[in-house]
């Protein structure tokens, strides 16, 4: 069996001890475990020195973890430059939000380079290496120049945007041209999928030969034959029951229950991101409170929403906005003994969500766009199936192609959310369990079990020229 290479930005912490937290860290540890290999990328540690230095390795059993620091210039440019001002809003099809700067596009290149620099005396000749998301699009390509011709995936967590939006990025060519290096292209949904089908064929003139949903598309580009293929990414969903099952009975638990003394409660867990419309969300609840006002003081809002990538300054814009939004919307609705939003700028542990997402009646997951939203997926493992709640679900979030049996809202539509907010508060207990059965169904048949095999086997048959 091939050993597995794993690069993606972030390496999870090396805490034997303790699970790892995301859905991703699980599945690529899984992964690992089986084949033996390496986890390699960024350290997450900012050093002030320009100097480039080897990778930090710790070896626990046949799994080896590669850490790189990077520079204050690098992680300007690479991370919080053209990842985050640039790629990250126009694959979220925020066009207005990018930044285009030549030096920042110099500096991801850079820093991909450098990482397959410090990559490749650690590979070995059958290794299969599996590169995620949008910061090291170009990883593959500059492996392949460096003279390895291992085989190599590429998985995209975000969406992939329409030829459309794509082409407002100047140089988009060799943007597709890095990731037709890789020999697999994998995508969330059919949806991403197409678009990236659309762009070989609308600005390339490649050409695509569609297998079928299960067997994706060849696609032959820049010289290249690759395979592109959805493979939508998916929770522990057994696991995560039985979290569920434990936590129903947990500390934190009891005392959400006791704070709500008999109310409703709607979640929202999400990190603090302008792609995950928060801002209307907390309208869409404002306007439940005004349109069916027998919910005032009956019905809680919770939003947990840790802050993320605060040194991107449309981060503290948005922070700033939903501190304000929350505070008038409470402002106009409180009473002495009611908050209608409990607005909470922190994370919990997984443990501690499983008994959030059980005790609330509503799962609020409203993105503007979103690669899949594992919280969508989370929140339904979670509930209890003799009494579940409803998850209303944003049609722009990938997880809306399989969880069609949730409410199924447009976000940016206000009035809408809020009637779908009052027909789950409504919704009969038959309803709600068929339409939860019908969820948990997919979950158990396309669990992170299922992504993780059915890419790497994939992978395993590549190259497909
Ligand atoms: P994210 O944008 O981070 O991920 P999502 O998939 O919803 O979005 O969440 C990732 C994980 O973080 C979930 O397991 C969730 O439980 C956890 N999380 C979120 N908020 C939390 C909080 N407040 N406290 C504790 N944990 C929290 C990106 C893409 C998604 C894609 C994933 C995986 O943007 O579209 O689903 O990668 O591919």
């Amino acid at each position: 069996m091939s050993r597995l290479v794993v690069v993606s930005n972030r390496v999870a912490p090396i805490d034997e001890g303790k699970q790892a937290a995301g859905g991703l860290a699980v599945a690529v540890l899984a992964a690992l475990k089986k084949t033996g290999g390496i986890w390699f990328g960024w350290s997450g540690t900012v050093v002030e020195e320009e100097s480039q230095s080897e990778p930090r390795r710790t070896d626990v059993g046949r799994l080896t973890y590669a850490t790189l620091d990077l520079s204050r210039r690098d992680f300007e440019e690479y991370y919080n430059g053209f990842a985050n001002q640039t790629l990250w809003p126009l694959f979220h099809y925020r066009v207005g939000l990018i930044e285009v700067s030549r030096r920042t596009r110099e500096g991801y290149k850079r820093v991909n380079g450098y990482f397959a620099e410090k990559l490749v005396p650690l590979l070995r000749p059958d290794d299969m290496v599996w590169v995620h998301d949008y910061h090291l699009i170009p990883f593959g390509e500059e492996l392949r120049q460096r003279g390895c011709n291992q085989r190599m995936g590429f998985f995209l967590h975000t969406p992939f945007p329409a030829p459309e939006i794509l082409v407002a990025l100047p140089n988009h060519r060799e943007l597709i041209r890095e990731l037709c290096a890789y020999d697999l292209v994998g995508f969330h949904t059919q949806v991403d999928l197409r678009s990236f089908a659309d762009y070989i064929r609308q600005e390339l003139d490649g050409e695509v030969e569609d297998r079928g949903p299960e067997g994706g598309m060849l696609i032959h580009a820049f010289g290249r034959t690759l395979l592109a293929r959805a493979f939508p990414i998916s929770i522990d969903t057994e696991n995560l029951v039985g979290i569920a099952e434990i936590a129903a009975r947990s500390r934190h638990t009891q005392r959400l229950k006791e704070s709500l003394v008999g109310r409703r409660l709607i979640i929202g867990v999400d990190r603090l991101d302008y792609s995950k419309g928060l801002p209307q969300r907390f309208q869409a609840f404002e306007q439940l409170l005004l349109t069916y006002p027998e919910h005032c003081n009956r019905v809680s809002f919770l939003q947990v929403a840790p802050p993320s990538r605060e040194d991107v300054p449309e981060y503290i814009a948005i922070k700033r906005e939903l501190s304000e939004l929350s505070g008038r919307i409470n402002g106009r609705f409180a009473e002495f003994d009611w908050m209608p939003i409990r607005y909470l700028n922190k994370s919990f542990g997984r443990r501690v969500l499983a008994g959030f997402y059980r005790t609330a009646h509503v799962g609020l997951v409203t993105p503007l766009r979103d690669g899949m939203n594992l919280v969508a997926k989370e929140y339904v493992a979670c509930q209890d199936a003799d009494d579940p709640g409803v998850l209303v679900l944003s049609t722009f979030a990938g997880a809306a192609r399989e969880l069609d049996s949730a409410l199924i809202v447009n976000p940016f539509d206000i009035e809408a959310v809020a009637d779908a907010l009052q027909r789950a508060l409504t919704m009969s207990l038959p309803e709600r369990k068929e339409r939860h059965a019908a969820m948990m169904r997919i979950l158990r048949s396309h669990d992170i079990g299922w992504w993780r095999e059915s890419y790497v086997d994939a992978l395993t048959r590549a190259p497909y020229g």
